[in-house]
């Protein structure tokens, strides 16, 4: 018999074909008494039955979120590898095939008993959510075309992007159209589910700091090129100027995503094809006065009048404000205080944004990208919107109280010094552009009976190492083991000047974070750029997994490189692209005392905690007891050691953190791996 993950990848295989004749005619699993009578299970997936197939499957609509809840709970009844495989052919050919695939993975990511088991790249699975529709018919050509004994058919998907450089915003595209940040937020929306009961610990505080982080590194990326940092999309009366023009496809018959021409104005939602209420945009400005009158008032009021108070001074078990304003903002209706009176405020927003081509769908037109977590990173219009719900987030922590000297200080510890090392130059990364090869027949069937490969252009750098020094007391209470916080941010903001504390706070983007045993004396810490806390060292493809040895035996030594959950920032998008002459950039690294940042964990946490920053770990604590964004979240305080404090590198005064500038040169050459 196949093993457990190879029969996990046949299920994920090929989403858009229909169940073969044995399929359809599968042996039915005896489900008892939890189908309810003698109904089969297929029957009382009704939410699940009822988005048609081939068509836009949602998490930012409530009806699609309870589809989803349908079905997930319908698979994780599942007692086996072997039992999910009947029931998933049961609804194959039943069900929307994103749906299907969303909710067959949350049971791999979730379900103990799977835990061993991996999911390959999203790319594989939907490559037309990835590729244009042109170069997916070019590979549809080339594999007839192609002699039988060549084996494998490679298409180039080379950096030309959705539109030319007329449009400024173009500058990004490479950045926005990047496979892996784009397979990273559909990952992570599936590590983090709304309305599916995931209960996660600090769920609503790391909805706001993960989506803060990628506008941080959005906005470095922006610098890069030469365009200012993203603009809120706060007034929602005026056109919006920048279009989007996707280019791909949502099924494989060639059905197009909407798109959204410049300077179109948002409207009020009339579509009847989602099984939503007719929404206003005024809506969704009631709800945002809400919000913003709970973060001034001081607390959110809960459905019976009760009030919660929001502060992020407190201990657990209490929630942090901003994990509550989290929750209230996202928003999980099961979670959120109230959701009837603070409302659906981003799941809306992605709404009725992706349906402002057709807004009455007069056109029957479907949403645009915004509305599918694997693609709404492309469009421009994803980050003024986040830059909005952060802006929410962001009012309120300007009025938690700034970080006291005690809080920031370990006056133990002194970072001596701080550099990055890459191909033997001290302090200067090199960024360039790489490929990576998908199997697209995994996902589309090209009638062809050899794999037919797309390759992809992306950013990358030459990995490097921080090399650290530290020197701790000899005596006193030294701790034990200390927390390494590396950030980095521009040095110089849009007109090439230098940032106050306020200016640059929002740009810090976290880079790696990790513990370490601390020594008397010297301790040399050399640390390499693939272990970052946020990244996902690798992307498997259907074809690592299948090769993957002992897949059934998950503490194999040979599997330790299988390790992670699949959650992560992509390790190619770690660095900014910098500029052609270099750009300058700061590095800031602070050292706190484990002690006071532990978490203790429950036992049996799972192994799955690379990535840990934007992921958190599964089945555990968010391993980190400070606020998320750290020390960076809050204004600082006016005065450190009798001086103002206006720029970042004032908190040098203390002894356990320092800076270092670096350079970032993009070469525009080829990065070999
Ligand atoms: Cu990730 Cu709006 O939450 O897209």
């Amino acid at each position: 018999m196949d093993s457990e993950q190879k029969q996990v990848l046949d299920m994920l295989q090929r989403p858009f074909r229909l169940p073969t004749q044995r399929e359809s005619h599968p042996i039915v699993f005896e489900v008892g008494t939890r189908v309810g009578g003698s109904e089969r299970p297929p029957q009382r997936l009704t939410r699940a039955r009822s988005i048609p197939r081939g068509t836009v499957f949602s998490i930012f609509v409530k009806s699609h979120r309870l589809a989803a809840k349908e079905l997930c709970d319908y698979f994780m009844e599942a007692s086996s590898v072997q039992e999910l495989r009947q029931r998933v052919e049961e609804v194959r050919g039943l069900v929307n095939e994103k749906l299907f695939i969303f909710a067959l993975s949350f049971v791999i990511v979730r379900k103990p008993e799977m835990r061993h088991l991996r999911l390959p790249s999203i790319v594989e699975i939907f490559p037309c959510m990835f590729v244009p529709v042109t170069t997916v018919s070019e590979m549809e050509q080339e594999a007839r075309k192609s002699t039988p004994d060549q084996e494998i058919v490679v298409t180039e998907y080379g950096p030309e992007f959705s539109s030319t450089h007329l449009k400024p915003e173009h500058r990004v595209a490479y950045w926005r159209e990047d496979y892996g940040i784009n397979s990273h937020h559909w990952h992570w929306h599936l590590v983090y589910p709304v309305d599916l009961g995931v209960m996660r610990d600090r769920k609503g505080e790391l909805f706001f700091y993960m989506h803060q982080q990628m506008l941080a590194r959005y906005d470095m990326d922006r610098l890069s090129v030469g365009l200012n940092r993203v603009q809120k999309l706060s007034n929602w009366r005026i056109p919006i100027p920048d279009g989007y023009f996707p280019k791909l496809t949502i099924n494989n018959a060639g059905q197009t995503w909407g798109s959204r021409q410049d300077n179109s104005l948002v409207q009020d939602y009339r579509r009847e094809d989602f099984g939503l209420l007719p929404f206003d945009v005024s809506e969704l400005e009631q709800w945002h006065s809400r919000i913003m009158d709970a973060i001034h008032q001081g607390y959110l009021v809960d459905h019976d009048g009760n009030q919660t108070r929001l502060t992020d001074n407190v201990k657990p078990p209490e929630k942090r404000g901003i994990d509550l304003l989290g929750d209230t903002v996202e928003a999980d209706s099961s979670i959120s205080l109230n959701s009837l009176f603070y409302g659906d405020l981003h799941n809306m927003g992605h709404v009725v944004i992706s349906a402002i081509h057709d807004p009455d769908y007069a056109h029957r037109e479907n949403l645009g990208v915004m509305s599918d977590t694997a693609t709404a990173m492309r469009d421009p219009v994803f980050y003024r919107w986040h830059k909005y719900i952060d802006d929410i987030f962001q009012e309120y922590k300007v009025i938690q109280p700034p970080y006291t000297t005690e809080e920031l200080s370990l006056s133990s510890v002194e970072v001596v010094s701080v550099a990055v090392e890459s191909q033997g130059q001290k302090n200067q990364l090199i960024t360039g552009w790489s490929t990576r090869d998908f199997e697209a027949s995994r996902g589309l069937d090209f009638n062809a009976d050899k794999p037919v490969m797309v390759r992809l252009t992306h950013l990358n750098h030459h990995p490097f190492v921080y090399s650290i020094k530290l020197q701790a007391a000899n005596s006193g209470s030294l701790p034990k083991e200390v927390t390494v916080r590396i950030f980095m941010a521009p040095k110089l903001n849009e007109r090439g000047v230098e940032m106050s504390f306020m200016e640059q706070r929002l740009l810090w983007a976290e880079m790696d974070r990790f513990t370490h045993d601390l020594k008397p004396g010297l301790n040399h810490i050399l640390r390499s750029s693939t272990s970052s806390s946020i990244t996902n060292s690798n992307e498997f493809t259907f074809r690592d997994l299948e090769e993957r040895p002992n897949p059934d035996n998950p503490g194999a030594p040979e599997n330790t490189l299988f390790n992670f959950c699949g959650c992560g920032w992509p390790q190619h998008m770690l660095l900014p692209r910098g500029k052609q002459e270099g750009m300058p950039f700061e590095l800031f690294v602070m050292v706190t005392d484990w002690n006071q940042d532990k978490v203790a964990q429950p036992d049996g946490a799972c192994s799955c905690s690379a990535a840990a920053s934007f992921c958190g770990i599964l089945d555990a604590l968010y391993p980190d007891a400070r606020p998320m964004g750290f020390p960076f979240d809050r204004r600082p305080m006016p005065m450190l050691l009798n001086r103002p404090v206006g720029r970042a590198s004032d908190l040098t005064r203390l002894s356990n953190i320092a800076m270092q500038d670096i350079t970032i040169t993009f070469t525009n050459a080829q990065i070999t791996q």
